[in-house]
């Protein structure tokens, strides 16, 4: 798919800016460039993201690099970033990393072409399995995967080992998505490494950020064949999914999980459906974007409240006070955990798992005033810099401090300075899904567990277009007084009647 000679081919995220921006000139640019290789100095292909953070804090608040022939803007001041969110001059732009996601996602929701009409189709047949009340439904399945965490917490703190945090959230997180969303259970806990599944997934995210960082995808022979065997076994986990479901049969409605949804439901106004090879694209989709992004953010949250025991401390009352003594809470007790969730916003300001997106001009048009753009020319917005911003987040910004989020903090805010789920027409599908995830597991883990870190442990991120803290590991401690009984939501794994169905919800 990329040809690297003509240009005729190439996906449109390949092309580079020089075409889109007529003043690019006045965009600053790395001090010492290579002739051929461009702003190389310095540069490690496996932190991308990491090293054009440093770059930003250099060059500014708009900037330019210029890597093999090719010539890139990046953006994060907050003037530039509330204006690049005004979606009649701007839309997303399918390049870079998520364009090289195309040969696994195709024109799934998060891959696809703003004119592609699978993407209106699939997100007003997709919409109403995040509604609420599909939330709502999937609460017992979250509480019960859940229950399967601290089981296996349970046992590595008798045994006295550290946890392996983000091995263990990403168990948790594609256990969930593919319960709730798909009535597939991967047996993530049960097994000692990681689902080839996942194995799988972290090929395909690393090949297409490498993509980014060689001259020539030639160089990637051997790993374009690796990943060639990824995809086929992504499509074949999800094609014997699929096939499950078709033969057992959905409930007839469409009303059931996404994976109904996507089988069953015609657009409410042109009456369309899915293809079946588009089906195939959104469970990867999913099955994808529904775990990596929500496991890094849970990892980083866990981090953070082992460095911050005043923090902790102070989540940990929360809970118990909106929680009492429920052995389960219930679906309206996970949101009025407001100072948990806040800890998430927080996490997610410093450490956005999904680190950037890109946004494209509609029309020839000025960027803040100051830059002009013609039509279909882009930018990569940087939002962990965005989030770090000084003028707006005040002189300890780098500091991790929950209260940024009390609601008169935010109210005193800029619109458009805290953007971890992107923006417009194509902001993430999954936030409420992600937080409701979140707080519900923190909720858990805070009641159940004193977390230790490891006094040793510097916080270092890996990048595979998402971000994750690399090696964390935490000392567990029973909390004080809640040594008997039974772990609360190992009930629910025995999924007791009693709970609102999973998948068909009661609406209320
Ligand atoms: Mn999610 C789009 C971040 C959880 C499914 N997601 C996006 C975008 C960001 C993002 C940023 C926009 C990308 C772009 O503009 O190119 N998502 C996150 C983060 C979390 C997250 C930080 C967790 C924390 N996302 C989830 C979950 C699901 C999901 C959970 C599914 C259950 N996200 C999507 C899909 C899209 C998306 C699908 C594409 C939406 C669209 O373009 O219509």
């Amino acid at each position: 798919m990329a040809d690297t000679t003509k240009g005729t081919t190439l996906p449109t995220g390949f092309r580079g800016a020089e075409q889109g921006w007529p003043e690019l000139r006045r965009i600053p640019h790395p001090p010492h460039r290579l002739p051929l290789l461009g702003d190389v100095i310095g540069v490690d292909r496996h932190t991308p993201l990491q090293d054009t953070v440093r770059y930003a804090r250099q060059l500014g608040p708009i900037f330019r690099r210029r890597a093999f022939g090719r010539e890139f803007v990046f953006t994060w001041g907050a003037e530039l970033v509330a204006d690049l969110a005004d979606e009649s001059r701007f839309a997303k732009h399918v390049g870079l990393g998520v364009a090289n996601l195309r040969p696994v996602a195709g024109d799934g929701l998060f891959t696809a072409y703003n004119h592609e009409p699978n993407w209106q189709l699939a997100h007003d047949v997709l919409a109403p399995g995040f509604s609420r009340e599909a939330m709502a439904g999937y609460h017992a399945n979250m509480l019960a995967v859940a229950g399967r965490l601290t089981d296996h917490w349970d046992r590595e703190l008798v045994a006295g080992r550290a946890v392996d945090v983000p091995g263990d959230m990403t168990k948790l997180t594609l256990e969930t998505i593919a319960r709730t969303g798909f009535g597939h259970d991967f047996g993530s806990f049960e097994r000692d490494r990681p689902h080839p599944f996942v194995t799988a997934m972290i090929g395909t995210l690393t090949y297409a950020q490498r993509l980014n960082t060689v001259p020539f995808p030639l160089l990637l022979r051997r790993a374009a064949r690796r990943n060639e065997a990824d995809i086929a076994y992504l499509n074949r986990t999800v094609d014997d999914l699929v096939r499950a479901r078709r033969t057992a049969g959905g409930d007839g409605d469409g009303g059931g999980d996404l994976l109904d949804r996507m089988l069953e439901t015609a657009h409410p106004k042109t009456g369309e459906r899915l293809t079946a090879e588009n089906v195939r694209r959104q469970v990867i989709t999913f099955l994808v974007a529904g775990h990596e992004t929500t496991s890094g953010a849970l990892s980083f949250a866990l981090h953070y409240l082992a460095r911050h025991p005043d923090v902790a401390a102070r989540a940990r009352a929360e809970v118990d006070q909106v929680w009492g003594g429920t052995a389960l809470p219930g679906y309206e007790q996970v949101a009025k955990l407001r100072y948990v969730r806040r800890v998430l916003d927080e996490t997610l300001r410093l450490w956005p798992t999904a680190p950037a997106y890109a946004r494209e001009a509609r029309q020839d048009t000025v960027l803040a005033g100051t830059h002009p753009m013609r039509r279909g020319a882009w930018t990569l917005v940087i939002t962990p810099m965005l989030h770090r911003e000084r003028a707006v987040w005040g002189a300890d910004a780098e500091e991790f401090d929950p209260d940024r989020f009390e609601a008169k903090a935010v109210r005193s805010r800029p619109p458009h300075t805290f953007k971890p789920f992107g923006t417009g027409a194509r902001a993430c599908i999954g936030r409420q899904f992600a937080l409701h995830e979140a707080t519900l597991v923190l909720g858990l883990l805070l009641r159940r567990y004193e977390l230790r870190p490891d006094p040793d442990y510097r916080l270092r991120v890996t990048e595979r277009l998402t971000l994750m803290p690399e090696g964390l590991r935490l000392h567990l401690e029973r909390r004080a007084g809640t040594t008997a009984g039974p772990a609360a939501p190992t009930v629910a794994a025995e999924a007791p009647s009693e709970l609102r169905c999973p998948v068909h919800g009661t609406g209320d």
